[in-house]
């Protein structure tokens, strides 16, 4: 399906992902794992008990999987294609499914020769072998998931997703051990909302592009507003549940108002806060600004409805929250004239050539999930720790999946999911943007970062997420 390359995509097939020395000699070490719900033994009682693996120095041995499988699943996330690059390079055959999950049920798969995958190195979106949303439960879905397994004599399956996906593979994992499939289940974690986090998940991949795109955008639209003065910019940002991206970018741009939908503001209380800041700013000859809005606001307003996906979620990405929020401030303002603008930011994000920062680290996951799979691991997700350091310092551990789920009600029913971590109010990204944001919402202190970068100096190409 891929036209002629652009230069950049061309150039950017020359990049080398750098990895942690341990991978050429390291070896896998038990490590202490969280303990589990205890409710969850009778769902899980093959994998309950698993614990943590560490890649430590020591004599590795050589012999790499002889067939692996792999499947997207949920939405893209700049990074992908290079989980899947460093599968190609770390075993003997891999195949791809198509369109997620369903590709597993339904046996719909592509072979990942080199070959094939060689255009896709270091670059975005997940078109290679498409993505999709079906949730793995129903006891037809998993006969058939393990019978393609076996057909294709799987030694492990890597499921690329976030929360539910990888609550997916968790589920997968179990139900093979139970009956005697052999394939094993590695998850690596993927989403751009940045929400599968927690004391053993620092980050997924996706969500360094994605904000560093938006930040590139809402700069822009700042430096727009600061020279048209006219407009008011209410700009919606992905992320679903969590606003992670907002905060985010929220540092990386300096807005007039950015809205944390954590805090738990009722909707007149939000109405109430953006009206107050646009008549100060009135009063300072300013009639113009820019509004961050997490999508996932709209989950914390009360009788707010819209569709759901498979998994429950609310789809708020459908959801108009920037004109809802137009509507009612317009109702309570004072003002003669009042342009507003509604933007929403979301797909631009999640396809975009990865940063330096997610071609290596998706590249890095990509090599704890073959290793994995090697030493007949399952039910564990790729974790990498200290983040913030120099590739060589990044410490690569598999994590029982079951560690991180908690049940929560789901189209009405309670279900063993990995919880979405919101916005710590207490942590230090969020009190850091608190004591800033007062001065931002009068005073125009807009920060335009511009372009991601591949060439120049790291501390160009080389930046980390300003919330690690
Ligand atoms: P994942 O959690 O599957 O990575 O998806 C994230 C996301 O991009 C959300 O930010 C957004 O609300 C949703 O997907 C949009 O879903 P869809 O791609 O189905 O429109």
């Amino acid at each position: 399906i891929l036209g002629p390359m652009t230069p950049l995509e061309r150039k950017r097939l020359d990049y080398h992902p750098e990895i942690p020395s341990l991978f050429k000699n390291g070896v896998f070490q038990i490590a202490p794992a969280k303990a589990p719900h205890p409710d969850l033994r009778s769902l899980f009682p093959r994998t309950m008990d698993q614990k943590a693996f560490r890649l430590v120095p020591g004599k590795p041995h050589f012999a790499p999987p002889r067939r692996v499988g792999v499947l997207f699943s949920g939405g893209p996330a700049a990074g992908g294609h290079n989980v899947i690059a460093a599968l190609c390079d770390g075993v003997g055959e891999l195949i791809g499914f198509l369109n997620g999950a369903d590709g597993l049920v339904r046996d719909e798969w592509k072979k990942l020769s080199p070959d094939v995958v060689a255009p896709y190195r270091n670059q975005g979106g997940f078109d290679l072998i498409g993505t999709g949303r079906t949730k793995i439960e129903t006891p037809e879905q998993l006969k058939a998931a393990q019978e393609t397994c076996r057909k294709h004599q799987l030694d492990g399956l890597v499921i690329i997703g976030g929360d539910d996906s990888n609550t997916n593979a968790a589920v997968l994992a179990e139900y093979f051990l139970e009956e005697h499939c052999s394939t094993r289940v590695i998850g690596v974690p993927k989403t751009i909302d940045g929400d599968l986090r927690s004391a053993e998940i620092e980050l997924s991949f996706g969500f360094d592009s994605a904000t560093k795109t938006y930040a590139e955008i809402i700069g822009n639209i700042a430096r727009d507003a600061g020279s048209a003065r006219k407009y008011y910019h209410f700009i919606k940002l992905m992320g679903r549940s969590a606003s992670h991206i907002t905060l985010e970018c929220a540092l990386a741009t300096q807005p007039n108002v950015a809205l944390i939908g954590e805090e738990g503001l009722t909707l007149p209380q939000i109405v109430h806060k953006l009206v107050d800041v646009i008549e100060r700013r009135a009063a300072a000859g300013k009639n113009y600004g820019v509004i961050l809005i997490p999508e996932g606001l709209a989950e914390f307003i009360p009788n707010l409805e819209g569709p759901r996906d498979p998994h429950g979620n609310l789809q708020v990405s459908q959801i108009e929250t920037d004109q809802l929020l137009i509507g009612e401030v317009k109702k309570k303002l004072k003002l003669d004239k009042w342009f507003p603008q509604g933007h929403f930011l979301g797909y631009e994000g999640r396809c975009c050539l990865p940063t330096n920062f997610d071609a290596k680290y998706a590249y890095v996951l990509g090599c704890l999930a073959a290793m994995a799979i090697r030493d007949r691991l399952t039910g564990l997700i790729c974790s990498v720790q200290h983040l913030r350091k120099s590739v060589e310092q990044w410490q690569c551990t598999l994590v029982p999946i079951v560690g991180l789920m908690h049940f929560e009600k789901r189209l009405g029913k309670p279900k063993p999911v990995i919880a979405k971590t919101l916005v710590d109010l207490k942590g230090e990204p969020f009190t850091s943007f608190v004591k800033k944001r007062g001065e931002w919402e009068v005073q125009d202190a807009y920060r335009h970062p511009g372009p991601i970068q591949f060439f120049g100096g790291a501390e160009l190409t080389d930046t980390v997420p300003l919330t690690l």
